[in-house]
């Protein structure tokens, strides 16, 4: 008896609020009806264009916010850390391009993956004091950027590596959109590679010394569009307006998985 009665209290519950949306629509019907038609129509308009923009600026922004930048000196790593993020192979033997490398592409990780995974926009900027001006094409549309550094030789090379970081790291396009910046140790395959935590010191040695001798001249020639850090503190990069974090890699062997990590990370899949 008790269980025959709860579904016909269910069914007396739900009919006041029925009647009650049945009211409002029929309300809402005698309003739109009594509406002047223009007002009607401009209204539908407007509903439908701003839906538009909105899908317009979605599509518009997702294209452009997928873009990774490789940078870093020449010998880092960035060809093959490119063709190992795109094909799962190395392509030794390539030679030192002039040009950068441009892709648009799924990750090689991701190609087993079910379901529709968004592409990531890889561009490789050869090194070459030279060739750097190219950065500016591609820094203000980054997502990411990556900056390779050769962890192998980076002793001899530690003063040229933070030269051009403090130049991408104060760069207008970086400081404002706050893009974020993985500095790479890249080939901890040989055992003679310097750790990532000896490799961030010692470029945060090398950017505070650089900080004095550069705000020092650029009174009178200003390249650098921002100043790194807090002026009275010593150099971290704890301290920049973006992120920047440290991580390990060998293009060579394939050990990628933090370079992925970082881009999947600021691109969504
Ligand atoms: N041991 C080792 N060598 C690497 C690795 N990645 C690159 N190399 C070597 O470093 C050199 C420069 O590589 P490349 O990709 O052309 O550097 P890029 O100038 O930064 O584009 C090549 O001889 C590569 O074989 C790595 O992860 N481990
Ligand atoms: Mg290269």
């Amino acid at each position: 008896m008790g269980s025959g009665e709860s579904p016909t209290l269910k069914t007396q519950d739900a009919h006041p609020s029925i009647l009650v949306i049945g009211k409002w629509i029929r309300h809402f019907e005698q309003w739109i009806h009594e509406q002047p038609k223009e007002q009607l129509y401009t209204a539908i308009a407007v509903v439908v264009a701003t839906f538009l923009i909105v899908v317009i600026y979605r599509i518009l922004n997702r294209s452009r916010c997928n873009t990774v930048v490789l940078s870093g000196l020449s010998g880092g790593g960035k060809t093959i850390l490119f063709y190992q993020l795109r094909d799962g192979t190395p392509h030794q033997g390539t030679v030192t391009s002039m040009e950068p490398n441009i892709g648009s592409f799924v990750l090689h990780s991701e190609l087993e993956k079910k379901g529709k995974i968004k592409p990531i926009h890889l561009v490789d900027v050869p090194g070459h004091s030279r060739l750097r001006p190219m950065l500016d094409d591609f820094l203000p549309k980054a997502a990411g950027i990556i900056f390779v550094v050769d962890a192998l030789d980076f002793l001899p090379n530690c003063r040229a590596a933070a030269e051009y970081l403090y130049d991408i790291l104060t760069k207008s396009s970086v400081v404002r959109k706050k893009v974020p910046v993985l500095i790479l140790c890249n080939k901890t395959d040989k055992v003679t590679a310097h750790s990532k935590e000896f490799i961030r010191k010692q470029l945060e040695k090398e950017i505070d010394k650089l900080r004095t001798s550069r705000t020092a001249v650029s009174s009178a020639d200003v390249t650098n569009e921002y100043t790194l850090g807090v002026p009275s503190e010593v150099f971290t990069f704890s301290q920049c307006h973006n992120k920047v974090v440290v991580a390990e890699s060998s293009g060579l062997t394939g050990e990628v998985s933090q370079v992925e990590q970082f881009i999947r990370e600021h691109v969504k899949p």
